[in-house]
């Protein structure tokens, strides 16, 4: 919107995914290891499918860093696909026709859209491959909030029917010791025996061929207060984080702060009364507003919320309809992840760290990092 943007392309099945990031300070350190940790995380949380952990998402940079350091150019990644059959297979490894639209899924949205009677070019892009590229950007904007002492986390509370502990994260009090408990779980749980139950619940569902909704959080502090606008409608802030969060595929709802379930609330229930102490300045006893209020941020921790539904791929198919002539039959069972909850945190942190990176640099201006930090 302001600072940053980016494009991404490829295809789930194709030779490679690009991403073009442009207006990145010069001077910026971009550490390879760093990539590596938050595409490794991806690929490994629970929950994903047989090909996940066999991509190596092996990255290279062609333009815009010399010697690990941003140049102020825009920087081109390409991101490598293992498999580049340019198709879907099933659960035996058999290359799926895609005549019969997967319910839930893209597949029949963008049949219509182009004509097809096969929706393979439509899997091929509306696939969840792609977040590895978002992945790649969301490790590059963490170091422009890094260098400003700004942290992040990606939290999974629930899988079905199993909650994780909640957390209040009003001023992000241990942010940091939280990040390392969350990044060693494979589900991104805080408590371990919540955890296990969650994973004995995936194998379950994976056995009956099925899939299973789920809901993370991304917290971000500390966070500066006034980033965003309260217009136009495009610069806000929650506007921003919203639009971005919902473009993860499989991704069905974001809430800022305590939304969800403030539908059921009376006014004085959700807000928290304000306070001030020269030591902590203006602070809410609960951060039900997830850090952003008309629009803007109030120095208080980010908390966004998602919700990821069901993923459309079933082990045991639905009904649906043909392509060619609209005869009954079973979609196909093509390969996918379980539950997209954790990679998706992942991927949404990520692209939280896009919009709040994009909004810092705007806020401080500068073109390169050594005059923004002293800024
Ligand atoms: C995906 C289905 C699976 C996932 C893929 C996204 O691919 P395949 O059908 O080839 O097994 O593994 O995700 C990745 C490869 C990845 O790196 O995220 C889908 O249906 O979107």
């Amino acid at each position: 919107m302001g600072r940053l943007s980016f494009q991404v392309a490829g295809e789930s099945h194709g030779p490679a995914l690009s991403l073009v990031l442009t207006g990145l300070p010069a001077g910026l350190k971009i550490p390879h290891e760093r990539i590596e940790h938050w595409l490794t995380l991806r690929r490994q949380v629970a929950g994903r499918g047989p090909r996940a952990p066999r991509e190596s998402d092996r990255w290279t940079i062609t333009t815009g860093l010399a010697d690990g350091v941003a140049s102020g150019d825009p920087l081109t990644i390409s991101i490598e696909n293992l498999d580049q059959s340019g198709q879907s297979v099933d659960r035996q490894g058999r290359r799926a026709d895609l005549e019969f639209p997967r319910p839930g899924h893209g597949d029949l949205a963008g049949a219509l859209k182009w004509g097809l009677e096969d929706a393979t070019p439509v899997a091929e892009l509306a696939s969840a491959r792609i977040t590895a590229a978002y992945t790649v950007l969301g490790a590059i904007c963490q170091e422009v909030l890094a260098g400003a002492g700004i942290f992040s986390l990606a939290h999974v509370t629930r899988i079905g029917t199993v909650s994780d502990r909640r957390r209040g994260w009003r001023k992000g009090a241990h942010l940091a010791r939280a990040i390392e408990k969350l990044e060693a779980s494979p589900l991104l749980f805080l408590d371990g025996k919540k955890e296990a139950l969650a994973r004995e619940l995936l194998a379950r569902v994976e056995e009956a061929g099925d899939t299973i909704g789920g809901a993370f959080e991304i917290v971000v502090a500390p966070v500066p207060a006034g980033l965003g606008m309260p217009q136009p409608l495009a610069t806000r802030l929650d506007s921003r984080l919203a639009a971005t969060v919902m473009g993860i595929p499989g991704v069905r709802a974001v809430a800022i702060g305590e939304a969800f379930g403030a539908d059921r609330l009376q006014g004085r229930e959700f807000h928290s009364p304000l306070h001030f102490t020269p030591a902590k300045g203006y602070y809410h006893r609960r951060n039900t507003a997830g850090g952003v209020e008309g629009g803007m941020t109030n120095g208080e921790p980010i908390v966004l919320k998602a919700i990821v539904k069901p993923l459309a791929s079933l082990g045991e198919p639905l009904e649906s309809a043909s392509l060619k002539d609209g005869r009954k039959g079973l979609a196909p069972a093509v390969r996918s992840d379980i539950c997209a909850a954790a990679p998706a945190a992942v991927v949404a942190r990520g692209l939280v760290a896009f919009v709040l990176a994009d909004a810092y640099l705007e806020h401080l201006g500068g073109e390169d990092i050594e005059s923004i930090r002293t800024t």
